[in-house]
C-alpha cells in the first residue's frame, strides 16, 4: 500500500546519509541543529521528513528550512526550521525533530516517523510544501541534497531559493503563505523583499535628512551580496552604504575576524578597523539576522552599539511616534531582554522611557513569542539579534486612526511605514539597518548622541569550550541567571561575584556551540575581567577544557 510504499523509499533514500557519532545524542538547539557540517547530513535527511509532516499538518501551509551555522566558523553548519507565519519552529515540534535526528537505524527511523505521524496527528495524505534556501557555506550544497532526498522520498515539492540571508527565508514562508490574504506580505520573491523594504524606507525618510555613511562589515557572509542588491533598490539621495568584508568565495573568512560575533564579543572592530572618529560602522553575522554598530571616539577608543542599544533607540522612537500620532492611550509598548542585557539598558528603558521590560531565556524564538503578546514588542539580544513586533491589534488601531494635526498625520505616516520597514517574522539585520538609519536620520543624531543616552555597567562575554555541555543545566524560571547543576558552580559563582561591587555574572551552557558561555557585569571594568577569569577558571578546572580569551 501507499504508506508502505513511502516506507520503503525513506529508507531507500535514508541509506545515503549514515547516521554520525551513534554515542550521541543531538538536540534541537538554540536556533536549530548545528555542529561540524559533516556530522549533518543524516540529521539533514530527517529535517526533510519534519518539514514534511509540519507543513502537512499546517494544512499544506509551506514551511521553510534554512541552512546555516549563522556565527559559527565556516567548517559548521546547521539547520532551522521555519513555521507557516515565518516564525521559528512550533517548540513543541523541537522534541520530535531530535527524536528523529536521533534514530540510529532504519527501524529506529520508521518508528520514529510514526510516532511523529501518531502523537501529532498528522494526516499523511494532506498537500505539503517546502521551500528552502542556505548561507554561503561550502558544505551547505551536500546538505541540501540529504534534505531534498528527504522531500523526494515523501513525495513533498519544494522549492530551492539558493542563497538567502536568514530573515529572507522567513519572509519568503511568510510572503508565500499569505499570497491570497486580506494582507499579503509582499510579493513573493528575493525582489519582492528588497521592494518592500526599499519603498518603506523611503517613505519613512520622507522628512528626514540623510546622516552621512555607514560602513557594513558584512563578515564575508551572505549579507554581502545581498546588501549589494539591496543598496540598488534604495533610493540614492538618502543613505550612503558602504561594504567592507565581502568576500564570501574565500570561506575561511566567514565570521572570521570580522562579523557581529566578533565585534561584540572581543569588543573590538573587525581585523584592520581603523574608523575615523565619530564614523558610522555596523557589523552583520554569517547569515545576516544579527546587528550591531560601532565607531572609534577621538582617540581611537572604540565604542559598540549592541542589540541593547538597537532596543532602546527603537523604543524611544517608536515611543515618541505613538504618542505623536496620538495614539499612546490605544497601543502601549513592550521590550523583551535575555540576561545578557546590560543592567544599565533595563534601567533605562524603565526608568527613563518608562516601559515595562520582559526577560526571557535565550534565543530569539523565546523573545518573540513574548513581544508578540504586547502590542508593539520591542526584542533585542545583547548581541544584535531582534526586532519590532506590530500586533494585529496595533495595526488595525493604526490603519483606522484619524490623525487631528498635520503633525499627527506625518508621526502617524512614519509609523506605518516602519511597520512595513521592519521584518515582521524575525531578527533581519538588514531591515533593522535601516531602522536604525531611518531613527538617527530623524533624530539628526551622530552615533555619539546614540551612546550618551546611558552609560553601560562594564561588562564581558566569555567561553570555556567544553565536551559536555549538557551538563549545564539553568533553574527553570530564572531567565537562565542561575545554575541548577553542576550545584558546585553556583555556589562558587556566588562566592567569587560578591568580591565586586555591583558584582552579576551567570554562566550557561550555549546552544550553538560546544561551550559555556559566561557573563558578567560589575561597578570597574578591571572587576570585571577578574570576575568573569575566576568563574572561568572554576568550568574549565571542572571540565578541564580550554579556556577561549574574550579578548586578545
Ligand atoms: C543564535 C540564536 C540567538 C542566540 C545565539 C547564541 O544566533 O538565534 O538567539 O542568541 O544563537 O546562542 P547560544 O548562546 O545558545 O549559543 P545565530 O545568529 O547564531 O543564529
Amino acid at each position: 500500500n501507499a504508506e508502505e510504499a513511502e516506507f520503503v523509499a525513506i529508507e531507500k533514500a535514508a541509506a545515503s546519509f549514515p547516521r554520525q557519532l551513534p554515542d550521541r545524542d543531538f538536540t534541537y538547539g538554540t536556533a536549530g541543529f548545528r555542529m561540524r557540517a559533516d556530522l549533518l547530513p543524516s540529521i539533514m535527511f530527517t529535517v526533510g521528513l519534519l518539514a514534511s509532516l509540519r507543513s502537512k499538518k499546517c494544512n499544506g501551509n509551506t514551511i521553510g528550512v534554512m541552512i546555516t551555522a549563522s556565527h559559527n566558523p565556516a567548517e559548521d553548519n546547521g539547520v532551522k526550521l521555519v513555521d507557516p507565519m515565518g516564525d521559528m519552529l512550533n517548540v513543541d515540534w523541537e522534541w520530535y525533530a531530535a527524536g528523529l535526528a536521533n534514530a540510529r537505524d532504519p527501524e529506529k527511523l520508521r518508528n520514529g516517523y510514526m510516532h511523529c505521524i501518531n502523537k501529532l496527528k498528522v494526516d499523511r495524505s494532506a498537500p505539503s510544501k517546502v521551500i528552502f534556501a542556505r548561507d554561503t557555506r561550502p558544505s551547505g550544497a551536500t546538505l541540501v541534497k540529504a534534505l531534498t532526498a528527504a522531500l523526494d522520498a515523501v513525495k513533498t515539492p519544494y522549492i530551492d531559493y539558493g542563497y538567502a540571508t536568514t530573515p529572507q527565508l522567513h519572509y519568503l514562508v511568510r510572503a508565500t503563505n499569505t499570497v491570497n490574504s486580506q494582507y499579503p506580505y509582499g510579493e513573493v520573491s528575493e525582489e519582492g523583499y528588497y521592494k518592500k523594504l526599499a519603498e518603506a524606507f523611503n517613505r519613512a525618510m520622507e522628512f528626514a535628512k540623510p546622516n552621512g555613511a555607514v560602513t557594513v562589515d558584512c563578515a564575508n557572509g551572505v549579507g554581502a551580496p545581498k546588501l549589494k542588491e539591496l543598496i540598488k533598490h534604495l533610493p540614492k539621495d538618502k543613505l550612503t552604504i558602504n561594504i567592507i568584508n565581502d568576500q564570501i568565495e574565500n570561506p575561511d573568512k566567514l565570521n572570521n575576524r570580522a562579523g557581529a560575533d566578533w565585534v561584540k564579543t572581543q569588543q573590538r572592530g573587525f581585523e584592520g578597523f581603523d574608523g575615523k572618529p565619530l564614523d558610522r560602522y555596523c557589523a552583520l553575522d554569517g547569515d545576516a539576522d544579527r546587528l550591531v554598530y560601532f565607531f572609534n571616539e577621538e582617540g581611537k577608543v572604540f565604542r559598540l552599539l549592541d542589540g541593547d542599544r538597537i532596543a532602546t533607540l527603537a523604543a524611544s522612537f517608536i515611543g515618541d511616534l505613538v504618542r505623536k500620532a496620538g495614539l499612546d492611550n490605544d497601543i502601549t509598548l513592550k521590550v523583551v531582554q535575555t540576561a545578557y542585557a546590560n543592567g544599565a539598558a533595563t534601567k533605562y528603558v524603565e526608568q527613563v522611557l518608562k516601559l515595562k521590560v520582559e526577560c526571557t531565556p535565550t534565543g530569539v524564538k523565546h523573545l518573540h513569542h513574548v513581544a508578540a503578546q504586547a502590542d508593539i514588542g520591542v526584542y533585542f539580544e545583547a548581541n544584535g539579534h531582534g526586532t519590532v513586533l506590530f500586533s494585529e491589534r496595533a495595526l488595525k488601531t493604526i490603519r483606522k486612526h484619524d490623525p487631528q494635526s498635520p503633525a499627527q498625520l506625518t508621526a502617524l505616516d512614519t509609523l506605518k511605514a516602519l511597520c512595513d520597514l521592519i521584518n515582521q517574522t524575525v531578527g533581519d539585520a538588514l531591515s533593522d539597518l535601516l531602522l536604525v538609519e531611518v531613527v538617527l536620520a530623524h533624530k539628526e543624531w551622530t552615533v555619539a548622541d546614540w551612546l550618551g543616552t546611558y552609560k553601560e555597567f562594564p561588562n564581558k562575554l566569555g567561553k570555556v569550550n567544553v565536551r559536555d555541555r549538557g551538563m549545564y543545566q539553568t533553574v527553570p524560571g530564572t531567565a537562565e541567571r542561575r545554575l541548577q547543576s553542576p550545584p558546585q558552580v553556583q555556589i562558587e559563582l556566588d562566592n567569587i561575584v560578591k568580591k565586586y561591587r555591583d558584582g552579576r555574572c551567570f554562566v550557561r551552557a550555549s546552544g550553538t556551540e560546544d561551550a559555556v558561555r559566561v557573563y558578567g557585569e560589575a561597578a570597574e571594568a578591571y572587576d570585571v575581567d577578574d570576575m568573569v577569569g575566576s568563574v572561568m577558571s572554576v568550568i574549565s578546572n571542572l571540565s578541564g577544557q580550554m579556556i577561549e580569551p574574550v579578548s586578545e
